[in-house]
């Protein structure tokens, strides 16, 4: 039987290994739709309903498999929907192929029907881009793509003419012979030179307050960051998206860094003599230690990021794990713990001051005390997924995780609505493990249509929607940053429970702290597709670690200036502050 130009790339994919992919139809791609039809045995499609959110799904699949997720669209409006979530991709690493139709290939750049040259819309966002041009171009461009994908960590795009697609005919160029080129990637990495390893512990071991800032990039050397920390009596300090490399509750870890991070955490930047960054590319350099304050070193696997956001002396380029494994030996036990025993003691009081602000009983509930409750119902192999908003404070701070759990957000596209479509993803890849999105109604609004997606394919994702009925994020930002009273923000309420039953999933509604703990346990426990709605006090304010004179002077002045809540937000924790100045 004649193979089609689509067949050629389906088989292709599943010889590399793809199983998954997310996408919706369209007639710029119903060549690969049949085709993807014929190989179901061997590939799954699942049909979403934006496919931005398709996208999202194969950025979360990559982010918790470490696996490529590959994403569908059809030409011009489809392709353009991927975008947000190739960019989520992009800024946070991951091997992500995207693989979009054209028009008719004679007719592209004729003012046709869905005439957008897709590779040309996709060229910053992607590592390799090409658009197929017949049927013997699909084996070498199918193996490039995905070799750029997962070995620069990053979105590689094919766009093929429907009419290629549909292609029998493998007429090749008299260069272009068969089965010359292969579905190997290599594997391995950069190993650190001696000199370089040598200078990093000499830089080490005469330090006295040496902290490790390890970030996504260190998220499979648990054992190695607590090792090195024990070594050092160094705290663990970790950027959010690096949030799992060291357990919580583990003796090292000082929690998060930047707005949403911990007291501790800041205190051990501002106070240590030497940094060592692993896997990070930490963006806010204001909480970093200052330059010439401490001697810093960095190991991270892309060359170009060694410096970036700190005047490092020493880059080592090459994997966390096995960096740390080659500098340990040369490290010397600091037998002066006082500087750990520090971030200690005030990691007790933070503890404290969580558990303080997650067990309150006040109605309105606090969303701080639905995240304390989301804690303790997790499982030890939850993966939990959120959003751009308050709600990443919220969970960056309550969620303790721990070993075996994993956690991710849009990280450096900070995008909304990203939490949902990644919990699917996860579910898909892992049909057994607790996966949770806990996000904002904002953001959950975006893409809200796929708890149908999850109903479909009986997907038992948790979905926690924190109902504070405005863009909360945004609304604090315009009176803690900028004086301004809230505008533009407020949100019209849906009635998510309901929203939940109409799609055929289960609906909750959390509103009294009394309740928040039994109704979370029953919900995580029901089976199939669950959401949550958590309805909460809107004035409740993701207060950083520490409020600065000038943050709460403009907070004063958005209230002096006519913010209409602003009766209520003076009854809030950060209510004290700004009344001092006012
Ligand atoms: C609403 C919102 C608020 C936020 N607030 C904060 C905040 O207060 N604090 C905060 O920390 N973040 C915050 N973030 C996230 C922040 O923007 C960054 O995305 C995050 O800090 C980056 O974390 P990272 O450095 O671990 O990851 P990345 O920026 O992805 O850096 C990872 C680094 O690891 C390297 N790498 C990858 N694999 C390896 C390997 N195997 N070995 C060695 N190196 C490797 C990469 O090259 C890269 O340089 C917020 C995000 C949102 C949406
Ligand atoms: C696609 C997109 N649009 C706008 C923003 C700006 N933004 C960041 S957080 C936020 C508010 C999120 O609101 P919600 O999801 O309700 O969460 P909350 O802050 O209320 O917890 C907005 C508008 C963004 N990051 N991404
Ligand atoms: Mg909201």
């Amino acid at each position: 039987m004649s193979t089609t130009a689509a067949d050629d790339l389906v088989e292709r994919l599943i010889d590399w290994g793809v199983d998954t992919i997310f996408g919706l139809p369209g007639d710029g791609i119903n060549g690969i739709m049949e085709s993807l039809r014929t190989h179901q045995d061997k590939i799954r499609f699942i049909h979403v309903r934006h496919e931005e959110a398709a996208a999202f799904m194969a950025c979360g699949y990559a982010k918790f498999t470490g696996r490529l997720g590959v994403c569908l669209a059809t030409s011009g409006p489809g392709g353009i929907h991927l975008l947000n979530g190739l960019y989520d991709a992009k800024l946070d690493r991951q091997p992500v192929l995207a693989i979009t139709g054209m028009a008719f290939h004679d007719l592209i750049h004729t003012f046709t029907q869905q005439d957008v040259e897709l590779d040309k819309l996709f060229m910053d966002v992607a590592v390799y881009n090409q658009r197929i041009m017949g049927k013997a171009h699909v084996e070498n461009s199918v193996d490039l793509a995905i070799r750029a994908a997962l070995g620069y960590l990053g979105v590689a795009h094919l766009t093929i003419p429907a009419d290629v697609q549909e292609m029998e005919s493998d007429e090749r160029s008299k260069r272009n012979k068969p089965n010359h080129t292969s579905d190997t990637l290599a594997s391995g990495a950069p190993v650190p030179d001696p000199a370089g390893l040598r200078q990093s512990a000499e830089i080490l071991n005469a330090a006295r307050k040496p902290v490790i800032l390890a970030g996504q990039g260190a998220l499979n050397a648990t054992d190695q960051l607590e090792q090195a920390a024990e070594l050092l009596g160094a705290p663990i300090v970790k950027p959010l998206l690096g949030k799992g490399c060291v357990p919580d509750a583990s003796p090292y870890a000082t929690g998060g860094i930047g707005l949403l991070g911990t007291a501790p955490s800041q205190a051990a930047l501002e106070e240590c003599d030497a940094l060592l960054m692993v896997g990070t590319s930490f963006p806010y350099i204001e909480f970093m230690p200052k330059p010439g304050q401490a001697r810093g070193i960095q190991i991270d696997l892309d060359p170009l990021r060694i410096g970036l956001r700190y005047p490092v002396e020493v880059g080592l380029v090459g994997d966390s794990r096995a960096t740390l494994e080659a500098l340990m030996p040369l490290l010397q036990r600091h037998a002066d713990r006082a500087f750990l025993e520090k971030a200690q003691q005030r990691m007790a009081d933070w503890r404290k001051l969580m558990v303080e602000r997650g067990t309150r009983t006040d109605v309105p509930m606090k969303p701080q005390v639905v995240a304390y409750e989301l804690n303790r119902a997790l499982s030890d192999d939850a993966i939990v997924c959120s959003d751009s908003g308050t709600i990443a404070t919220w969970v960056a701070r309550q969620v303790e995780i721990r070993r075996g759990q994993r956690f991710s957000l849009s990280g450096n596209l900070a995008t909304m609505a990203n939490g949902f479509p990644y919990a699917i993803g996860a579910q898909v890849a892992y049909p057994d493990r607790q996966c949770i999105a806990f996000v904002g109604d904002g953001g959950f609004s975006m893409l809200m249509a796929e708890l149908s997606t999850c109903v479909k394919y009986k997907l038992p994702v948790k979905v926690v929607v924190i109902k504070n009925n405005t863009l909360g994020q945004i609304k604090w930002e315009q009176m803690v940053f900028l004086g301004h009273p809230e505008y533009g923000v407020e949100l019209e309420p849906i009635d998510h429970v309901k929203l939940a039953e109409a799609c055929g999933a289960r609906g909750f509604r959390i509103d009294d702290p009394a309740d928040a703990g039994r109704i979370m346990q029953a919900a995580l426990a029901a089976p199939g597709p669950v959401l949550i709605e958590a309805v909460v006090d809107p004035n409740e304010p993701p207060t950083p670690p520490r409020i600065t004179r000038d943050q709460a002077q403009k907070f004063a002045e958005s209230l002096l200036r006519g913010e209409p809540n602003r009766g209520k937000i003076a009854l809030t924790a950060i209510g004290d502050r700004v009344r001092e100045l006012i």
